[in-house]
């Protein structure tokens, strides 16, 4: 039954977005993070704007600074790309195939190649806030797969080699990372962060590994990018809060959005 297969409940979606949309196929993806949300206005011309209630599988965002729409966009090139609006985090309770229902959505309805943005901790000083990074790998501390069954998924060259090229082409001053994927909703302790340096992480957050999974079993390729929104726990005097996390964010949105703009018209 549809409710209990995550690929069907994904086809449907697809079917929904075509309709809503009048787009038949949406070449590319994107996954809007934290202080990523102006990209959208920046990368092409909108074509709808859906609600995600609208499109089966999806739940509202219940986290401010996060929306609940699926934005259709057609870029100077012709092709189209589907905003997901709409991240389920995993430390909302819903399961792991809510967290990427999304990103199976956007295979389903013809993405080939999938976008993640997120706004994450530095777990290293060198990494300033305000500042993205190209994620070219990743630590899955979440102890969870978005696969079902006996599907071994290799994940080498997860975050395409060729794609982050294309990314440091339109900014060659961009650093690359490994993003770590924490379980949250709490922050690390510093203690975790020191241990998370160590382990070769440089950026930490609450999201993206799990999809990043779920879009190469679906046979996508991945880009990710992470904006450093604030200092790992410990690693600066002050205690982390959401608020300066959309600070930084809202102050680097502009340039955010000008980076995927460049990037997106690449691929
Ligand atoms: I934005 O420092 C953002 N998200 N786990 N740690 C974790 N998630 C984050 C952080 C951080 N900053």
């Amino acid at each position: 039954m549809t409710n209990n297969d995550p690929k069907a409940l994904a086809q449907q979606a697809a079917t929904r977005i075509a309709e809503l949309s009048g787009v038949a196929k949406h070449d590319i993806a994107l996954t809007l993070g934290s202080g990523w949300g102006k990209a959208a206005e920046l990368i092409g011309e909108t074509v709808a704007v859906m609600d995600a209630a609208e499109v089966p599988g999806f739940r509202s965002s219940g986290v401010v600074g996060h929306s609940g729409t699926l934005t259709s966009i057609r870029l100077a090139n012709g092709k189209h790309a589907l905003i997901i609006g709409a991240r389920t985090h995993l430390y909302e309770g819903h399961g792991v195939r809510s967290v990427v229902h999304g990103v199976r959505a956007a295979a389903a309805a013809g993405a080939e190649i999938m976008v993640l943005t997120n706004g994450a901790g530095g777990l290293k000083l060198e990494h300033t806030p305000g500042r993205p990074i190209i994620i070219n790998d990743h630590l899955n501390m979440t102890a969870l797969s978005p696969i079902e069954g006996a599907n071994f998924v290799d994940l080498t060259n997860l975050y395409d080699a060729e794609l982050r090229e294309a990314a440091r082409s339109v900014d060659p001053t961009l650093a690359e990372g490994v993003y770590v994927q924490m379980p949250g909703p709490h922050y690390e302790t510093p203690a975790e962060v020191r241990y998370l340096a160590q382990a070769g992480g440089d950026a930490v957050g609450m999201s993206t590994t799990l999809e990043a999974i779920a879009a190469r079993e679906a046979g996508m390729r991945v880009l990710g990018f992470s904006l450093i929104t604030n200092p790992g726990a410990g690693l600066a005097a002050d205690p982390l809060s959401h608020a300066e996390v959309i600070e930084v964010g809202k102050a680097s949105e502009g340039a955010l959005g000008e980076l995927l703009a460049g990037v997106v018209a690449k691929l």
